[in-house]
């Protein structure tokens, strides 16, 4: 999988070089990622790459000649020609819903070239004619789409063989195809005892059979028995 992340705060990425599953994925050479930022690649002076909204308000918009300008320095083509090769994925509030079958999509498709952008947005122009796609991963408003991009990819990269410790922990748990799209039953661990509460008895009975059930009986059934306040169903 190659990611390439177009941002203007390419060092906030820096803490994913210590993450455990996409070290493991970039070892076996399945994840290479690129943080690029988009004032390296402005002609505008002061490193500017924003402009204030033709028909005035609040805010300032992402330029489209600033993120063209950059496709073309670190691909090396026209930048319309881009997404012809690549996902070219807006981070906006505007864009449809990350789910884990988006992620299961852009894990299995082209190398994906991430936008994240502050302010008020991006010139719409950089959405019809440079982009591909646009992702949002939540109903509410964040300051920009750093968190969001580093989200895909951590959901990503953990799709690829051999960045979990596990392989089977990607089908079992909650989403996964296996559950069918149902969240995962409670887990226990040591301590059998805390504090006086307990731990299910069927699952220390060694009943296999007993365990499988009682854990197909506790799967997730969204929406309503998410984990909420107090860890109750909310
Ligand atoms: Cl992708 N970007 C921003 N700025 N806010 C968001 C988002 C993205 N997804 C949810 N909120």
């Amino acid at each position: 999988m190659r990611i390439d992340v177009f941002t203007l705060f390419p060092e906030w990425f820096a803490w994913m070089d210590g993450v455990r599953h996409l070290q493991n994925a970039r070892r076996q050479g399945d994840l290479e990622t690129r943080f690029f930022s988009y004032r390296d690649h402005t002609v505008l002076s002061g490193g500017q790459v924003d402009d204030a909204p033709f028909g005035g308000g609040p805010g300032m918009v992402l330029r489209v000649d600033v993120v063209a300008r950059a496709f073309e320095q670190v691909y090396g083509c026209d930048a319309e020609r881009v997404r012809a090769e690549r996902s070219v994925v807006v981070l906006t509030p505007r864009g449809r819903r990350f789910t884990d079958a988006v992620a299961r999509e852009l894990a299995a498709g082209p190398p994906l070239t991430l936008l994240c952008g502050r302010y008020e947005g991006f010139d719409e122009r950089i959405h019809t004619l440079l982009a591909s796609d646009a992702v949002s991963i939540g109903p509410y408003v964040l300051a920009g789409g750093e968190i969001p991009a580093m989200a895909v990819i951590d959901a990503c990269a953990r799709r690829i063989p051999g960045a979990l410790g596990n392989a089977a922990s990607l089908d079992a748990e909650s989403f996964g195809t296996e559950l069918g799209g149902r969240t995962e039953h409670p887990h226990y661990t040591r301590p059998a005892d805390f504090r006086g509460h307990g731990v299910p008895d069927v699952l220390l009975s060694g009943d296999h059979g007993a365990v499988a059930r009682w854990r197909e009986a506790h799967l997730g059934t969204a929406p309503g028995a998410e984990l909420g306040p107090r860890g109750g169903a909310c």
